[in-house]
């Protein structure tokens, strides 16, 4: 049994597959200048162009056997692309030296293929037994979303009753413009103020103000290029130990999960999965937090959205994430199995600028913005919400194995400041309506809607402030 499982983990590269990031061959050794990991990091269709540029977020793990894998540190200089096959690419640290992102630092758009050195903070490893442990590395692509401001909310009635936000003036309403990171937002009825409808109840208390520290998405942050998958969710399963793994794997008692496509497995005492590249679904608030914490992310808030979906391309009604208000062009679907696709022989090396209404990808080539999974984000529309300050995850969860971070909503399992925007994909056949799959980027019906259970439609994507 104890062989199994190793050897499971020893194998887990297979699983780290993502849309198409592999994080592959992880090794570590001890120089005498310090203690570096390499690792071979590849993905297809990065770019860098006058927009904006994509970027891997890296990073590691060691872990033993039977107990949680422990975090590691990364050196705040000394990292190094040993090698690229084509392009520029740079490593770039943090300040808090979770991980790090490797990105095009020059113009340039086609696959990564990447030999990583990363120095490893040395203290942290003094006196541990080599032996003892297996390193472990991890990515996701994200892409990386530049300074600027930019225009909140709808102005058509249909918007309004949506639940959008709007900019409360004399003949009835205006989009909202956010010009800085660190100006208060005031809410309520009053003119100059943004403001929405209740709707159905769901849109939130409709008070403010949103305060100086709420990340609001003028200043440069990172968003998952795509939204989570199951292999990736295997991946954190497995580095979690036997109390932690089920905990974070209630889905598998649900009797539709596997008839929904769900391929997540525990096959003796080790977590598989045989479609690797299938969106993660019915994952609770909790375990979602719980993963932004371990991979030393964060939840992305409302306003954050709006700017990845929009850039700051001036709004019109009913405009989707792709800069238009017809779904009908889009090729982007989620396939039966739960894997995302393009209809029609689309392959995602053919996106340009001009062409991005078929990919469904947004003004800065995010994917699934809408459609796809709901994206589930902190909401302005509750206090606890608004107290959102974007810290970020360290790596290591509680003793309880949940995310621990005081400022984000809802880590233990209960209460509000997080809500649902951008549709999402339940199953073909379904009845097609202005949030399944696709909802228009200011429709917030369900915007400040705290819902914890996990459902086949309820995935994430999380980010990072630049810094
Ligand atoms: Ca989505
Ligand atoms: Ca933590």
């Amino acid at each position: 049994m104890q062989f199994r499982i190793f050897f499971l983990l020893l194998l887990s590269p297979s699983l780290l597959e993502a849309e198409n990031l592999r994080v592959e061959n992880p090794i570590w050794y001890f120089d005498q200048d310090g203690v570096y990991a390499q690792v071979w990091v590849s993905w297809e269709n990065s770019w860098h162009h006058e927009q904006n540029h994509d970027a891997a977020w890296i990073f590691l793990k060691r872990q033993t056997l039977a107990s949680p894998a422990e975090h590691i540190l990364i050196a705040e200089d000394g990292h190094q692309v040993v090698d690229a096959v084509a392009g520029t690419f740079e490593i770039k640290t943090t300040d808090d030296r979770t991980g790090i992102f490797v990105q095009p630092s020059t113009s340039y758009r086609g696959p990564a293929q990447l030999t990583l050195k990363i120095r490893l903070e040395g203290e942290q490893l003094k006196g541990i037994r080599r032996r003892d442990f297996i390193l472990k590395a991890f990515g996701l692509e994200m892409v990386w979303i530049p300074e600027g401001s930019y225009f909140l909310g709808g102005v058509d009635r249909q918007a309004i009753a949506q639940g959008a936000f709007f900019r409360v003036g004399a003949e009835g309403g205006g989009y909202y413009q956010i010009e800085q990171e660190e100006a208060e937002i005031p809410v309520g009825p009053t003119p100059g103020h943004l403001f929405y409808e209740r709707g159905e109840g769901y849109s939130g208390d409709q008070q403010g103000t949103v305060p100086a520290a709420f990340p609001k998405g003028v200043d440069p942050f990172y968003i998952m290029k795509y939204e989570l998958n199951q292999g990736q969710y295997t991946e954190f399963l497995n580095t979690l130990g036997p109390e932690w793994g089920p905990l974070h794997a209630s889905f598998l008692e649900r009797n539709e999960y596997a008839d929904l496509r769900g391929h997540i497995q525990l096959e003796e005492g080790a977590y598989v999965c045989d479609e690797p590249k299938a969106l993660a679904h019915f994952l609770k608030w909790a375990d979602w937090m719980a993963f932004a914490d371990w991979a030393g992310l964060r939840p992305l808030t409302e306003l954050e959205f709006t700017k990845a979906s929009r850039g700051p391309a001036p709004p019109s009604p009913g405009d989707y994430p792709w800069g238009n208000a017809s779904k009908y062009q889009v090729k982007r679907f989620i396939g039966k199995t739960g894997v995302p696709g393009f209809h029609q022989g689309l392959s995602e090396a053919g996106l340009t600028i001009e062409n991005r209404v078929q990919y469904g990808a947004s003004f800065y080539w995010v994917f699934d913005l809408s459609g796809g999974m709901w994206e589930r984000l902190i909401t302005i529309g509750h206090p606890v919400g608004r107290a959102f300050e974007g810290t970020h995850g360290d790596g290591i969860l509680s003793e309880e194995g949940r995310a621990n971070n005081p400022d984000w909503p809802g880590i233990s399992g209960e209460g509000e400041g997080f809500g649902y925007r951008g549709g999402g994909f339940y199953w073909a056949g379904k009845d097609y309506h202005d949030y399944n799959p696709f909802s228009p980027i200011a429709y917030r019906p369900y915007g400040s809607w705290a819902g914890h259970d996990g459902n086949v439609a309820y995935g994430g994507r999380l980010g990072r402030t630049d810094k």
